[in-house]
């Protein structure tokens, strides 16, 4: 089977509400994000701090394919992912602050938080290991002989790694439901994808191993949803893995250190004022008389809430116990068929 070019052009019909909750979705990462800067440069939040600006349609239109059961695996740039799937705030802002309330217990940060209930597995510090452990999710799954796929994120930067074509080949070889989603954002840290391939197109790498894939505007969230759902589509059936190379910007540096030396101001202002995924879901809310100026403040105040919240509850709750530098350390034995 050799991949093809096959852009999800055709729309998907959304209702107003459908919308309005994407609209709500990206929001809350973008405020939740900003908010998270502030609190690392104020020295709340240590250590390494990856935020999302900018992608925010990607996890919110692959989420909206997206049902129960179904899994996720990312990078250290997670905190939209996590959102996405329904977990709360709260827990994660306060693993960013290191604290007791956070979803490793203050112990993990912004690189390794993890939640069985939202079925999502991290957090990955090191770039590219979620790409063979997103394989062995799909694994597991295939072997229960359910229908759930997994979402295995990665960057541009991540896809010239070895681990990912052997992952490749292994994840068509069994026909494994893992959907690849490489989130080209055109940077990994410094270098841009013109300095480190002569192979743009990442999707069609996927062709040597007979994958199936296709490129995706990761600015616009409905386009997103429809190349989503085909590929889950594709996945459920059983007919193997997908890619999903997502063309998306992160307006922010890599991590909160970056002297951004490698991009001007003007590429990015260029990328905030013509493409911002949020802005064109407010215009298609206000020129489809979906929603009105008043409607959308309404939701923006609502978001500020909760996030304002978050960061309350991140500041409030205590430092982790010195007794919990012992625990976590070693997995407990599941019973048989627990693992995932
Ligand atoms: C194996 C490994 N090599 C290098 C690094 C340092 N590093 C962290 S992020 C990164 C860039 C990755 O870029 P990309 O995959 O495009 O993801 P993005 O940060 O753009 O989301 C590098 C080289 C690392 N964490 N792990
Ligand atoms: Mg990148």
């Amino acid at each position: 089977m050799a991949a093809r070019r096959s852009a999800a052009k055709a729309k998907p019909n959304v209702s107003a509400d459908e919308l309005k909750q994407y609209y709500r979705d990206m929001l809350l990462i973008r405020r939740f994000e900003e908010k998270a800067g502030q609190l690392y440069g104020m020295g709340l939040i240590g250590g390494f701090c990856h935020l999302y600006i900018g992608q925010e349609a990607v996890v919110v239109g692959l989420e909206a394919a997206a049902k129960d059961g179904d899994k996720r695996v990312t990078s250290y740039r997670d905190h939209g992912h996590m959102l996405a799937c329904g977990m709360d705030p709260k827990g994660v802002m306060a693993e960013l602050t290191g604290r007791e309330g956070g979803y490793s217990k203050g112990k993990g940060g912004s690189m390794h938080m993890f939640s069985r209930e939202k079925h999502f597995y991290g957090g990955h510090g090191i770039v590219a290991a979620q790409v063979p452990i997103g394989a062995g999710l799909a694994f597991a799954d295939k072997y229960k002989g359910n229908d759930n796929v997994t979402f295995t994120y990665f960057g541009d930067g991540a896809a010239n790694q070895g681990q990912v074509y052997e992952t490749y080949n292994m994840a068509e070889l069994w026909d494994l439901p893992c959907i690849f989603v490489i989130e080209n954002n055109q940077y990994a840290m410094g270098t841009s994808t013109k300095r480190s391939t002569k192979s743009p197109s990442y999707w069609e790498r996927g062709a040597a191993y007979g994958i199936e894939g296709e490129e995706v505007d990761g600015m616009d969230v409905l386009a997103v949803k429809a190349a989503g759902e085909k590929a889950v589509a594709y996945c459920r059936a059983g007919k193997g893995p997908y890619i999903l190379e997502v063309k998306t910007y992160r307006y922010r540096g890599h991590s909160m250190s970056d002297p951004a030396k490698y991009r001007t101001r003007d590429e990015v202002q260029k990328m905030r004022d013509e493409r911002d995924a949020i802005e064109m879901v407010r215009q298609m809310l206000l020129t489809g008389d979906h929603a009105t100026e008043d409607d959308l403040k309404a939701i923006d105040k609502e978001i500020k809430e909760i996030v304002n919240e978050s960061a309350e509850f991140a500041k409030e709750s205590p430092e982790p116990d010195e007794s919990e530098l012992w625990t976590d350390i070693y997995a407990e034995e599941l019973p048989q068929g627990e693992a995932v």
